[in-house]
């Protein structure tokens, strides 16, 4: 918003600063894994003069938001975990939402991160060496910073399908991202929107109490869950011997890093996961017309593999009915699909995923000449993932490539929060990019994209910019790699070599 218009703004609608520092040395936005990532690698190097503020009434980011039924991570919960806060309670292999959700919680409550709760980054610009930060909400004001860290999600802003007639279905209608809990669905005709990771978790939850239509544009490949909950007697040992489950982690680490292979296109190795999918959907759907609809036609990795065991079930088991193509029309409370099939329903889920690639924050966000939307109107650009150039002493936690299909994201988020922190540490003052170095680090980006199934396996995926056809979502390297990306010698801007990993 300008100046201007914030000067027209009636009385009373932009209150005093409450409880808001005039200065700080770091902002953080945002509350989930990146923005406590953020506040403890701070911590870690002796800097306690931040301050992050959340939009949401509590922290949790992703796991706060959604709490469809069934909601759980498909990285192994310890992995999916900050190093430092090894969490021997995780109820199996793969934790559940709600769990994920009080972790982090507690996280915060043992760190004593206390988030300014309701309060929403209006926008932010540099302004001769310092970042001015303006909140509505809770605590609404404006407040100086040295250094701004956006730790703001990845995929927060529900993407709705932009179909005629939606607006006027007549029944409940929600994104599988803001679940509304007080509509009942047992006995409901209930249409789900998408094939993605949450509607693989969703659908046979819902199986179980409504009558689900399924609409599926393009079929996910699906490999075996097996999920399996920990003993009581394994809990109690990681609890006993924390080297225990320090070696859980290692192996989880290095099962992560050899996943890579498949992911990224390397022939025998995809070749290999590609065959465990195809005989997983061979043993859970019998039907041949439907097996058949249910194949993927695009390679190997294209789209984030899901894991699940429960989802082809469910469609076999006729639980579900499958409209193999698109929601093409709304006619009240008749549904159209692409195929032409009309489906009667009495309630509609959007499981439709979210705005990935162009950030509702980049608009939000002035550097030393434009916005970083401006900047990234190509889509998003970076050094290390991390720093923008025209940006000055500005982090982006979990943005431009940053995001992994065959690993956990909170080793990256964990990677880049000790870099930043490293860089405040070292090297106070005002801190640039040189652009050169971020068209440097984007052209070996897309050098190591080009022949990733990512890019040129024949799917649509998020983790593309359709505006330029440029991976700028995923990092297309291992964890081993970003690491060694990010750990430059202190924490300098260099230029750097990405690798590729064992192929
Ligand atoms: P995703 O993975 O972006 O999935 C969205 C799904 O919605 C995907 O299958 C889309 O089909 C589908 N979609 C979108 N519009 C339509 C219409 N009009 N008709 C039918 N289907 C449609 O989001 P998720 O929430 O499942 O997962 C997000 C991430 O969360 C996931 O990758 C993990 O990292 C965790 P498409 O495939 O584009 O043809």
């Amino acid at each position: 918003m300008s100046e201007r218009s914030e000067s027209k703004r009636p009385p009373g609608q932009n209150p005093e600063p409450r409880h808001l520092p005039d200065r700080v040395n770091a902002v953080i936005v945002g509350a989930g894994f990146a923005g406590l990532a953020a506040a403890m690698a701070l911590r870690a190097q002796g800097i306690d003069d931040f301050l992050v503020i959340e939009r949401g009434p509590s922290v949790g980011g992703t796991w706060r938001d959604n709490t469809y039924p069934g909601v759980a991570c498909d990285i192994p919960s310890h992995l999916y975990g900050f190093a430092n806060h090894p969490n021997p309670q995780w109820s199996g292999l793969f934790a559940r939402g709600d769990e994920i959700r009080a972790y982090l919680e507690r996280v915060a409550g043992l760190e004593r991160i206390a988030p300014l709760l309701n309060t929403t980054m209006l926008d932010a610009r540099w302004d001769d060496g310092v970042w001015r930060v303006r909140c509505s909400g809770a605590h609404a004001g404006e407040i100086a910073a040295s250094t701004l860290l956006l730790a703001c999600g990845r995929l927060t802003e529900p993407k709705i399908p932009d179909v005629p007639g939606l607006e006027s279905f007549p029944g409940p209608i929600f994104h599988s991202a803001r679940w509304d809990h007080t509509t009942d669905l047992r006995g409901a005709r209930v249409a789900v929107i998408g094939t993605g990771a949450t509607a693989v978790q969703l659908v046979p939850e819902l199986a179980k109490v409504a009558e689900v239509t399924l609409f599926q544009r393009t079929p996910a490949w699906i490999v075996p869950r097996d999920d399996r909950a920990y003993s009581p007697a394994e809990r109690a040992s990681f609890t006993a011997d924390p080297a225990v489950l320090a070696r859980l982690r290692d192996e989880l680490y290095a099962e992560g890093e050899a996943r890579f292979a498949s992911r990224s296109g390397d022939r025998d190795a995809a070749a290999a996961a590609r065959a465990v999918a195809l005989q997983h959907l061979a043993e859970q759907v019998p039907d041949r017309a439907l097996r058949r609809a249910l194949t993927p036609d695009y390679a190997f990795g294209c789209k984030r593999v899901l894991l699940s065991d429960a989802f082809y079930p469910a469609l076999s088991s006729g639980a579900v009915t499958l409209e193999a193509s698109a929601l093409a029309a709304v006619e009240g409370s008749t549904l159209v699909a692409a195929s032409g099939g009309r489906h009667t329903v009495d309630a509609v889920v959007l499981a439709t995923g979210f705005e990935s690639t162009e950030q509702p924050y980049a608009d939000l966000v002035r550097g030393e000449h434009d916005t970083l939307a401006a900047h990234w109107d190509r889509g998003m650009t970076s050094f290390g993932s991390t720093v923008v150039a025209g940006f000055p002493n500005l982090f982006v936690l979990d943005g431009p490539n940053a995001s992994l299909g065959h690993n956990s994201s909170v080793l990256m988020i964990e990677a880049q929060a000790a870099y930043a922190a490293r860089t405040l540490a070292r090297h106070p003052g005002v801190r640039r990019v040189d652009p050169a170095a971020e068209d440097a680090y984007t052209d070996e980006i897309d050098r190591a994209a080009a022949s990733t199934p990512w890019i040129s396996g024949g799917c649509r995926n998020w983790y593309v910019d359709e505006r330029s056809g440029r991976l700028t979502l995923l990092w297309p390297g291992t964890v081993d790699a970003f690491r060694a990306t990010l750990d430059t010698d202190g924490g300098e801007f260099l230029p750097v070599t990405i690798e590729r990993g064992a192929r």
